[in-house]
């Protein structure tokens, strides 16, 4: 179907999830709804305040500004906010805006009578962050186990929690999800590759089907996952990538405090050694 008359037969009303007919209209190219009225709203505010706590800090390299959470000392109780307010009120202005934003990719498959893919897949980017942000210092009793907003400061936390726990890649939640990170770049790559080689022969050549496709990998490794289940196999691992992040983050603290390397004791002291 050309695209003006596709456009005519689903720029209609409905499927909205909340508001009615209310925000149930396009601007230009994009559908507003709202979920997208409240996307917006999160967003000006949190980056408005973003440049309040900028402005507070001292330097404006975009490279070393930095607005951290509280002190441990305030517990899961709000701050001053030039002592970690400011980094609260902008943390419930993401969570606003990410929502919002995952509710209106849902009202927009409800529009069009799709699945929920998009907003599940962004949903699970969604999930890993309020676990390092509300989660876990929910968890550990206190605002200030969460990560700092900076480019820089960010990289910091990232390595001193590592090294808190002397050496992070013993954590087996961790060793899954990068193992998922990296199938996910190879699945891609198998899967970019293939459809490009399919679609750009030699010149001269017809361009190649689906029935290539499969032939090239029965050949090459005796088994074809199918158009379809290249991109189920996709989500998949990409979710889980995701998923398994949140758990290895979620699991150092409030489930295990010690060395990670030293959870592994349990294999040494398998009775198969005496
Ligand atoms: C495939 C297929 C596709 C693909 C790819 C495969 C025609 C166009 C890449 C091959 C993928 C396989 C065998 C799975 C690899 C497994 C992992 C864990 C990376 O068969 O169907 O569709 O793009």
């Amino acid at each position: 179907m050309a695209m003006l008359s596709f456009e005519q037969k689903y720029r209609v009303r409905g499927g909205t999830l909340v508001g009615g007919d209310l925000f149930d209209f396009w601007v230009g190219p994009f559908y507003v709804g709202f979920f997208g009225v409240t996307t917006i709203f999160f967003t000006l505010v949190g980056v408005g305040l973003i440049l309040v706590g900028a402005a507070h800090g001292g330097t404006w390299n975009p490279w070393l500004i930095n607005i951290a959470p509280p002190d441990l000392k305030y517990g899961l109780g709000l701050a001053p906010m030039y002592e970690g307010g400011l980094w609260q009120a902008i943390t419930i202005c993401a969570i606003g805006a990410f929502v919002s934003w995952a509710l209106r990719q849902a009202e927009i498959a409800r529009k069009l009578g799709m699945g929920m893919h998009i907003p599940w897949a962004y949903g699970m980017a969604v999930f890993a962050y309020i676990t390092l942000v509300v989660i876990r210092p929910v968890l550990m009793g206190a605002w200030g186990h969460a990560f700092p907003y900076g480019i820089f400061s960010h990289l910091d936390w990232v390595s001193n929690v590592g090294y808190q726990y002397l050496h992070f890649h013993y954590n087996p939640a961790h060793m899954i999800a990068v193992t998922f990170f990296f199938t996910t770049t190879l699945a891609l790559s198998l899967h970019a590759s293939l459809v490009l080689a399919a679609i750009n022969p030699a010149k001269g050549e017809p361009v190649k089907t689906p029935e290539h496709e499969n032939t090239f990998y029965r050949d090459f490794i005796g088994y074809s996952i199918g158009t379809l289940g290249i991109h189920r196999l996709g989500l998949f691992v990409a979710l889980s990538a995701g998923f398994w992040s949140a758990v290895c983050i979620v699991i150092s603290g409030p489930f295990w405090t010690r060395g990670w390397p030293e959870w592994w004791n349990w294999w040494l002291q398998l009775p198969i050694w005496n």
